[in-house]
Parts: structure tokens; sequence; C-alpha cells
């Protein structure tokens, strides 16, 4: 990053955009269209309890998609900068995948789930996902076949909210990559940032819903930005 000195604390907000170069498909692809369904109308409670299958297998696929890809330039870069980042470094990422751990990276957030734990919705324990969900396998902890993927659905609550915001209070820098601006809470991250005095730039293919709130916003593929701005 050019001018290091007066940066101690940095939060990375991170979305779909950082894994597109691995070969997963972000969320507006195509009009985030899945089976012809809007993912926003897959990835519910109401939808799980409409048509579970239909919810299971969605995310049985994502997650076999997800364990044939590999972490990108954009990924080993944050790894890099997480592993030599002498003060606060925090990468909030809203992606389900572990590309950034798989790269190297420790200090990583994921605050809408991961695909690699399945939550059951009878003893409430999360545990491995294991297999396709769709077979409906019993939950370690109680038993009973209750599973759901371990991801924060629409309209649902965020996980380590108090956790992100402490974060954002105490950072110089609040950095956005890969993400449309589309989802809240993590939409409105950069304007909390803004509020709080902190230094605020996004690194985009292209202009997000939330570029004008930015103070610098760079686009091109995240593989060669993220890089560049590590360096
Ligand atoms: C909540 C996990 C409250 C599952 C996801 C009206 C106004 C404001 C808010 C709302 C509203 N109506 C409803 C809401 C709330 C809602 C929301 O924001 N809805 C939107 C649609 C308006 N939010 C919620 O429900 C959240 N919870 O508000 O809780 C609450 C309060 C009290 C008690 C209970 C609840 C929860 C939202 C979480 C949903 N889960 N994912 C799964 O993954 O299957 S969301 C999912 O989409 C992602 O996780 C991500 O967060 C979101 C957006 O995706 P992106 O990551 O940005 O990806 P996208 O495809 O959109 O964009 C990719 C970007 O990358 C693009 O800009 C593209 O240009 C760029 N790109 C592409 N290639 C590259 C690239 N950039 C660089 N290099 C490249 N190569």
């Amino acid at each position: 990053m050019a001018d290091r000195s007066d940066i101690r604390n940095i939060v990375i907000l991170t979305g779909a955009g950082v894994s597109a170069e691995s070969g997963i498909d972000t969320f507006r692809a195509e009009g985030g269209l899945w089976e012809q369904h809007r993912v926003e109308d897959v990835a519910t409670p109401g939808a799980f309890e409409r048509d579970p299958e239909l919810v299971l297998r969605f995310y049985d696929m994502r997650r076999e998609a997800i364990q044939t890809k590999h972490p990108n330039p954009a990924h080993q870069a944050l790894a890099r900068l997480d592993r030599e980042w002498k003060g606060e470094l925090l990468i909030v990422t809203q992606n389900v995948d572990d590309l950034h751990e798989r790269a190297g990276a420790k200090r990583v957030l994921h605050m809408h789930g991961t695909h690699l734990n399945a939550w059951c919705t009878a003893c409430d324990a999360r545990s491995p996902w294991r297999g396709t969900l769709i077979d409906r396998p019993a939950c370690p902890e109680c038993g009973e076949k209750a599973l759901r993927p371990d991801v924060v659905w629409f309209g649902e609550m965020p996980y380590e909210m108090d956790r992100i915001f402490g974060a954002l209070r105490e950072a110089d820098l609040f950095v956005s990559i890969g993400t449309s601006g589309a989802v809240y809470p993590a939409a409105g991250f950069v304007r909390n940032a803004r509020d709080l005095g902190v230094a605020t730039l996004e690194l985009n293919l292209e202009a997000s819903q939330g570029s004008h709130w930015f103070a610098e916003s760079r686009h091109g593929p995240a593989s060669v930005l993220v890089p560049e701005w590590v360096e």
C-alpha cells in the first residue's frame, strides 16, 4: 500500500467478486439465477420451509462447486498482508467459501456463515458439513435429521456484528473488495466507516451500488487490483 505510515488498523470486506476468478459464480452473474430461481428466493428461511429439497440441493451444489476451486492471487495477496501486517487486520467476508483460509489467511470472519458447517434446527448445534444435506444425515449431536447449511439467509441476522462494528471503530482504513453493495448490513459498512472518519477504498470490477460513498474506487479484476494494493 502506498502510504502505510498513518495506517495501523485495517478492516477488509470481501464479496463474491474476490472468488470470481477462482471460478465461483457471483450472485449477480447471469442476474443471480440458479435453476431459474433468484438466489434471494432460495437463500431464505421461507424457501427452506416451503421447499427444503430445493434449498438443500442448491447448497449441496454450491458446496460441491466450492470444493473443486482454489484461491486466486487476490486471496493470496490478502493472506500475505494478514501474515505480515503488524497492526490490527480483519477480513470480513460475505462469502461462504473458505478460499481466504485456504490461501493462508487467519484473521477471517464469515459474517454470512460458511459452507463448511451444518446447523441443526433441532438442537442448534453446529457440526462439520459432511456429505450431502439432501440425504438428510443425522445431527452428530442429537441424532435428528434436521440439518441445514450454517449460512445466514435473507432476513436472518449476520454473525458477529458487534465484533465487526468494534473493528470499524478502531480502523484507520476500510477496504471493500468484490462486492456489489446490494446487501445490507454489509453494504452499509462504508457509511459507518466514513461517519467514523475512517479512510475508505473500493476495489471492484466495476462501480458498485455504493461506489459514491468511497473516498477512492479502483475498477478492475481483483486478481490484479488486490496484489497491486497490497504491495
Ligand atoms: C438482515 C449467504 C436483519 C448465503 C447471503 C431493503 C433495504 C435494505 C435492506 C433490506 C431490504 N429488504 C431486506 C433487507 C435486508 C436484506 C437485504 O439487504 N436485502 C437486499 C436484497 C436488499 N439483508 C438481510 O436480510 C441480512 N440480514 O438484514 O437481518 C435482522 C435484524 C434483526 C433480526 C434478524 C434479522 C442478511 C443478508 C445475508 C444473506 N446471505 N449469503 C449464501 O451465500 O448462499 S447474501 C449474498 O449476497 C452474499 O453473501 C453477499 O452478502 C450478497 C451480495 O453478494 P456479493 O458478494 O456482493 O456478490 P454480487 O454477485 O452481488 O456482486 C459481486 C461483485 O463483484 C460485483 O460488484 C461485480 O462487479 C464484482 N466482481 C465480479 N467479478 C470480479 C469482481 N470484482 C473484482 N474482480 C472480479 N474478477
